[in-house]
Formats: C-alpha cells, sequence, structure tokens
C-alpha cells in the first residue's frame, strides 16, 4: 500500500519547497508534483518536515529510589502527539553491573515503543570489564554513545580519572563521549550546607546547583576530552558558563556540541519561588531552571549555531513521587516532562516570534542530532530512500496545554496553561500514521531500535600536533648529589 502527502510545503534544515512525498514500505519513495498512491494524506497549508528526534529521555528510569513514570509505550505515544518519531534513552548499568546485563534489561523495556528509539550507553563506574564491553556495545550492539555523570555523586557520577580513560575509549572506539556536566562534589556539599541550614524546600535544590558549577564542570570535559582527541556532547546546556565554554572550545576547532532542553529555554527559576510546595517540587530538575539571561544565551546559541539540538531530558514524575522529597529537596526526585510539548513549545516561543526559522527548527529539532548520532540521512531527513517518519505541520492549530489532555502518564505538566500554535495534523512513523489530530493511532510495539555505526577513530589533527609537541626526554648523568 502506497500513501501520498499532498498539497503541502516541504520544509527541511536547508530547503522549502512545494511537493507532494510517497510512501511505501515504511520509506520514502518519490518525492514530487501531483503524485498519487492509494491512500491520500491532505497537508494543504501545513509544513512536511522530518519527525523529530528527541535524544535525551529516560522512560521508565531506576532513579532516587523509584521509576520514571512514563515508559516506552507512552513516552514514545507522549512523542508522537506532539511530532516526536524517535527518542533516544539511556541505558543505566548500577555501578560494578555489565553493561551487556543492563542493555538487556533495557531491551526487555523498550518493546513496547509506539516509535523508534536508540540507547546511549552511560559510563556509571570504570574497569577492565567496562573498557573490553564498551567495545562490543559499540561493534555489535549498535550504540555509538556513551554518557557520563559528573554530578550525582555516591551514585552515577564518574571522576576525571575515570572520564579521562573513557574518553580515551571513545576515541580509540570512534564514540562521542556525552556529558551531564555539573561538579557533583561540589553540588553534594552545598546540598548538606543548604540543609543544615534549614533550606530544605525545592527552591534550595536551585541554589544547591548554581551555574558557575555547571560551567567549571562543562569547561572541564572539554579540557579532558581535547587532551585524548574525543568530540563531546554537552547535554542539558542550561546556562551562559556552559555555553561559553562550548563556543570557546567550537571557536577553537574542537567538535563540541551543546543540547540546550525546551524547559530551559521556556521556563524560568522564578517556578522554585512558588510558595506551593507541589508546584516548585515538579519543575526539580537538574540541572535547575535559569534565569531569563541564561535563557537569551541559549537562544543566542540556537541562532548563530554555537548550540545544535534541543531535547526535553524526559523523566517524568507524579506529584506522589515528587513528594518523597517532602522536609528534604535533596529526595525530590530529579526531572520533568516535555516529550508531547517540546516542538509545539519551540514552534510557538521560536518560530513564531521570529527567534528561529523554520529550517532551523528542523535543524535542530532532528536533522542536526541526526547527523551527530550517525543515522542521517536515514532519519532526520525527506530524501527519496529516508525513513517515513514525517510530521505533517499545521501552522494554524492551536491548543492550551494542560496535564487533563496529555498522553503522558503523570498527574500535571510544567508548561499547563500555555498557549500554542503549531501542531501536528498527522505524525508518521515509518509510513504508518500514528496521531490525525487528536486521535490516537499509535501502534504498541511498532518501534524499532535503531543502530548507530561508530565514526572513524579519531584524531588526525591532534595526533599530529601531539607529534610536534611530543615531550622531549631529557639527558642527565645521575641523580644531583645530596645537600642541593
Ligand atoms: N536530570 C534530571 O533532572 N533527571 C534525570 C537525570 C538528570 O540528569
Ligand atoms: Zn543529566
Ligand atoms: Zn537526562
Ligand atoms: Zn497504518
Amino acid at each position: 500500500m502506497t500513501t501520498v502527502i499532498k498539497g503541502g510545503t516541504i520544509v527541511t534544515a536547508d530547503l522549502t519547497y512545494k511537493a507532494d512525498v510517497k510512501i511505501d514500505g515504511g520509506r520514502i519513495v518519490e518525492i514530487g508534483p501531483n503524485l498519487s498512491g492509494d491512500e491520500t494524506l491532505d497537508a494543504t497549508g501545513c509544513y512536511v518536515m522530518p519527525g523529530g528526534i528527541d535524544p535525551h529521555v529516560h522512560l521508565e528510569m531506576p532513579f532516587m529510589g523509584t521509576y520514571s513514570s512514563d515508559d516506552f509505550e507512552s513516552g514514545t505515544r507522549a512523542g508522537l502527539a506532539g511530532g516526536t518519531t524517535m527518542v533516544v534513552d539511556f541505558c543505566l548499568p548500577s555501578p560494578g553491573q555489565s553493561l551487556l546485563e543492563a542493555l538487556q534489561m533495557w531491551d526487555n523495556k523498550s518493546t513496547r515503543a509506539n516509535a523508534d528509539y536508540s540507547f546511549h550507553m552511560a559510563i556509571t563506574w570504570w574497569g577492565e570489564q567496562v573498557f573490553d564491553e564498551m567495545e562490543i556495545v559499540v561493534k555489535e550492539k549498535g550504540i555509538n554513545t556513551f554518557k557520563h555523570f559528573m554530578a550525582y555523586k555516591g551514585a552515577l557520577m564518574v571522576d576525571d580519572d575515570e572520564m579521562f580513560s573513557s574518553f580515551q575509549r571513545c576515541a580509540a572506539l570512534g564514540a562521542l563521549p556525552l556529558v551531564h556536566a555539573e561538579n557533583g562534589d561540589v553540588v553534594a556539599q552545598m546540598q548538606a550546607k543548604l540543609l543544615a541550614e534549614g533550606n530544605n524546600g525545592p527552591e534550595a535544590h536551585a541554589y544547591s546547583r548554581p551555574a558557575e558549577l555547571e560551567g567549571e564542570a562543562t569547561n572541564r570535559a572539554i579540557i579532558i576530552a581535547n587532551a585524548v582527541g574525543a568530540p563531546l556532547y554537552v547535554v542539558h546546556t542550561s546556562c551562559e558558563q556552559a555555553h561559553e565554554a562550548i563556543r570557546r572550545a567550537r571557536q577553537n576547532g574542537m567538535r563540541v556540541y551543546g543540547e540546550p532542553l525546551i524547559q530551559h529555554l521556556t521556563l524560568d527559576d522564578s517556578e522554585y519561588a512558588n510558595p506551593d510546595w507541589d508546584h516548585a517540587a515538579r519543575r526539580v530538575m537538574s540541572p535547575p531552571f535559569r534565569n531569563k539571561l541564561h535563557q537569551d544565551s541559549l537562544w543566542a546559541g540556537l541562532q548563530s549555531g554555537s548550540l545544535q539540538v534541543v531535547a526535553t531530558d524526559h523523566c517524568a514524575f507524579t506529584t506522589a513521587q515528587k513528594r518523597t522529597g517532602v522536609g528534604d529537596f535533596t529526595k525530590i526526585p530529579n526531572g520533568t516532562g516535555g516529550l508531547e510539548d517540546r516542538m509545539p513549545m519551540l514552534w510557538t516561543y521560536g518560530v513564531a516570534t521570529g527567534r528561529i526559522t523554520m529550517n532551523e527548527f528542523v535543524a535542530v529539532t532532528s536533522t542536526n542530532i541526526a547527523k551527530i548520532l550517525n543515522i542521517y540521512p536515514r532519519k532526520g531527513a525527506i530524501l527519496v530512500g529516508a525513513d517515513a517518519d514525517i510530521v505533517v505541520w499545521d501552522p494554524k492549530r492551536s491548543k492550551t496545554i494542560s496535564a487533563a489532555s496529555q498522553q503522558s502518564a503523570i498527574d500535571y505538566n510544567v508548561f499547563e496553561g500555555k498557549a500554542v500554535t503549531g501542531l501536528p495534523r498527522y505524525t508518521l512513523t515509518r509510513g504508518h500514521v500514528a496521531i490525525e489530530e487528536t486521535t490516537i493511532k499509535t501502534r504498541e510495539g511498532h518501534g524499532q531500535f535503531i543502530a548507530r555505526e561508530p565514526f572513524p577513530a579519531v584524531s588526525s589533527a591532534l595526533t599530529k600536533w601531539k607529534e610536534v609537541t611530543a615531550p622531549r626526554k631529557v639527558q642527565r648523568s645521575g641523580i644531583p648529589a645530596s645537600g642541593v
């Protein structure tokens, strides 16, 4: 059966033009005028864009004594409802656990996905087993990205020693290291101090994680990556200090990427001043929301290209789960939702306001990350041969975001009450129409794991530079006589 998307305007990361799109067997088979097929989807007045890719989600994630409440079924359904056709989740071995054993657990959880997905592998400890298994993960399991937490001391955090070793291994395997960049040692001390002083509410979460600690850790990760010649991807870049470190590294010729979240772009730290404990706690995530100056910096990064990707870090906890932190903000499960709202919010606050163009919208929600993850042009493209992961975007459709009508399994929405204009008329996952406006036609289990090939191992430029500046061995005749 063939499907034709008819009468729309194709918008990609670099082109805008009128054409129909013909789909067969889950792939795009023809692009051009006046196409016909067995089934027609009317795209009149709409933009036909590559489906969104959210490279940062935590579905059914074991974290802070509980599990995030959206699983692969509800999470991917929420994504599709908002135009996102692929997610990348984080496989998190507990410290000491085999990477392959953890991956098996993630494989089991993901079988109910409605849309395609992939995994990043987290490095939560270091040892010969991890070193060996990284190669299997890259060469046999289709994963070319390794995440490192520089925060969450005593749980997921790795130190500089471990990061240096792991980054070196990434470089040799052609994999991309990722970092959650916050100085976890200092955060832990600030948390303890705030609690001791009686600051136990959700606002103290933000006080314990200032922007400077993110900037320092981002810069440190960049220096370590540069020392081994590895590229680097900084997840949830939330502040000017981190952005500045990324800008500087890029200007110096390093392949460093930054990923702001839609939450940090559109919500600020005044949310934590809300007298309603639940309101503030529902917005506890790491890094926390920042002030408007940081927001301006992130928008500027998207405009100039110094930041490349907009994600969500979707990690949804119910109000009941959040309440385990009453009386101690360090026990509030960290995380917010956003999978369903990322694209409508970015369109409304980015494209409709003139901050970014439609083509930039496609770049930062889909194409750039497809390239960074090495799945372009199978994903992130409207091209013959690409997967038919497509969103038919109606720039006139509008709604007010509300938990009452969302797909996510939790009981609130951090964007509650925001009016958005620009929503999917249709969302297609490999040719299957999963969303038709407000009608949900998702198919549980339709999603497939997308394997990602490694990049060539790095890095000629840096190796040469190292050769030029290789340390000279100084010949000495012996140890100087004592007495100095
Ligand atoms: N930050 C969150 O808020 N939740 C999940 C993990 C993270 O780094
Ligand atoms: Zn993180
Ligand atoms: Zn995360
Ligand atoms: Zn179908």
